[in-house]
């Protein structure tokens, strides 16, 4: 039983929540199913583990580049209040866990293995449970194992016993990453033109979402790679020159409010890359700051054109021989490099409006909560959307949807601080607003019989799912028509 739990445990610790390894273990176990020679084995367990973790550098640069901007707006305006962020969340979930259900410590990794095995055992059983995806995102399941671990246990029988707590808490983290990830089959196939993967992050219901609305909001057509620009404009058809522009503009008047005294006042910015050398201009660190967004937009897309391709093709091994029909649900980043590359900073703008103005509106009412916009939801859930929403409803739906999501972000984030009672932060990422916010009402209200009501409407999801599939032997392959 002890070698058992060792096994257990260093799989987690070292694949698991090292999506790098992860990604790459997928692609050597599948291109050894195809029987290719282990040079290529080999070569593709390199790329996909490096082109991961090239993505990793990327987005850690971007959070650690410019949350700390974000940091010193709250600082500068003293608004002492709730950052939206995974980041933040998980560090206000564990401090709550350790004050005031101590005994629980560390129970939402173990809960981490067995939703992971519930999700395993889900796709195996695909022809009775619909379920075709297998969430792979390490680092996300980590953050999101802690925040439901705080919902689950608002519920008070659950609060009687660790191993019923690490077992609810594990059977539905379970279920939400194999079902929520289940619904971003067909919206990620059409997008990425059966690209072979879905989205296991932290927006699939979102996904899910703006792949039925998008269409009703706009047209494809009128899409962002289409709109005529006057001719000086066409620069920004161009990624770098549109994001280093528009990151000029944004945050240099933000940077500008700041001024270099805060900026290089080390009790504010306590973290992350950004800090002024002593001897630089400030108007050229600005400039230097903005431009920085590109360079790591431009790494993020290469990591993820890296990864894709090799997980794409290994992973026909995997669902050719040993799990049919079955799909890697990645990062949402992967999303990125398809449909109009525009769309990323068009959503991250766009929902970060709908932040700002719904933090304004709390501020006037005197909301009791505040919230300050954290950068991992705003960019990565509002780009995803944007990304999707264009492609199927064209510029109109991607400003309206990220728009919305930037609102729901803040308004729901900080019900959920109230109900949590956190401090310092919550999660932020728009699935832990809805529909994980009602949820954990639904478990303060109707106890345990809410639990098993939202394992139950979990459960049905994919059912309904494939009932409403055209084609129903094509529901396994993915089809993008479906
Ligand atoms: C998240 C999170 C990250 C980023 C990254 C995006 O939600 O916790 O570190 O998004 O996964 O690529």
């Amino acid at each position: 039983m002890d070698i058992l739990l060792n096994i257990l445990n260093w799989f987690s610790q070292n694949i698991l929540q090292k999506p790098a390894f992860f990604v790459g273990l997928i692609v050597l176990i599948g291109y050894s199913l195809l029987k290719k020679p282990w040079h290529d084995v080999f070569a593709g367990f390199v790329k996909a583990t490096v082109g991961y973790m090239i993505l990793d550098v990327a987005a850690g640069g971007l959070v650690s580049t410019f949350r700390p901007i974000l940091t010193a707006l709250n600082y500068k305006f003293n608004i002492g209040a709730a950052v939206i962020d995974p980041y933040f969340g998980l560090t206000a979930a564990n401090e709550k866990i350790a004050s005031e259900f101590p005994e629980f410590i560390g129970i939402a990794t173990s809960a981490l293995l067995i939703g992971f095995f519930v999700n395993v055992l889900l796709v195996a059983l695909r022809k009775i449970t619909k379920v075709r995806t297998l969430f792979i995102t390490g680092h996300i399941m980590v953050q999101q194992a802690a925040t439901i671990t705080l919902m689950v246990l608002l519920i008070p029988s659950v609060q009687k016993s660790p191993l019923m707590a690490t077992l609810t808490i594990g059977v539905l983290c379970g279920l939400y990453w194999a079902v929520s990830s289940n619904l971003t089959v067909e919206p990620t196939q059409r997008l990425t033109n059966n690209g072979g993967f879905a989205i296991g992050h932290q927006q699939q219901f979102a996904i899910w979402f703006t792949d039925k609305i998008a269409p009703k909001l706009g047209k494809k057509e009128q899409n962002l790679d289409n709109i005529k620009l006057p001719t000086f404009l066409n620069i920004f058809h161009d990624t770098i020159v549109a994001s280093a522009t528009l990151m000029l503009i944004f945050f240099g008047v933000i940077l500008f409010i700041l001024g270099p005294d805060i900026l290089s006042n080390s009790k504010v910015i306590t973290s992350g890359n950004l800090y002024i050398p002593a001897k630089q201009s400030f108007f050229m660190f600005v400039i230097q700051t903005a431009f920085t967004f590109s360079v790591y937009l431009f790494i993020l897309m290469q990591g993820v054109r890296m990864f894709v391709s090799e997980l794409t093709n290994a992973f026909q091994g995997i669902s050719n021989k040993l799990l049919p029909g079955s799909f890697p649900a990645v990062d949402v980043a992967a999303s990125f490099g398809f449909g109009s590359p525009n769309a990323v900073l068009f959503g991250f703008v766009s929902g970060l409006i709908g932040q700002l103005i719904t933090i304004v509106l709390l501020i006037t009412f005197k909301s009791p909560i505040l919230i300050i916009t954290g950068f991992v939801p705003v960019f990565f859930d509002n780009a995803a959307i944007a990304v999707f929403a264009d492609k199927r409803g064209g510029w109109k739906a991607a400003l309206i949807l990220s728009f919305i999501s930037g609102i729901i972000q803040v308004s729901v984030g900080a019900i959920a601080v109230g109900l949590l009672s956190l401090s310092g932060g919550y999660h932020g990422n728009i699935d832990l607003a809805v529909p994980w916010v009602p949820f954990a009402y639904i478990f303060k209200h109707f106890e345990i019989f809410g639990y098993i009501l939202v394992c139950l409407l979990f459960l049905l999801i994919p059912q309904l799912q494939y009932r409403r599939a055209k084609n129903k032997e094509a529901y396994y392959l993915g089809n993008s028509n479906n």
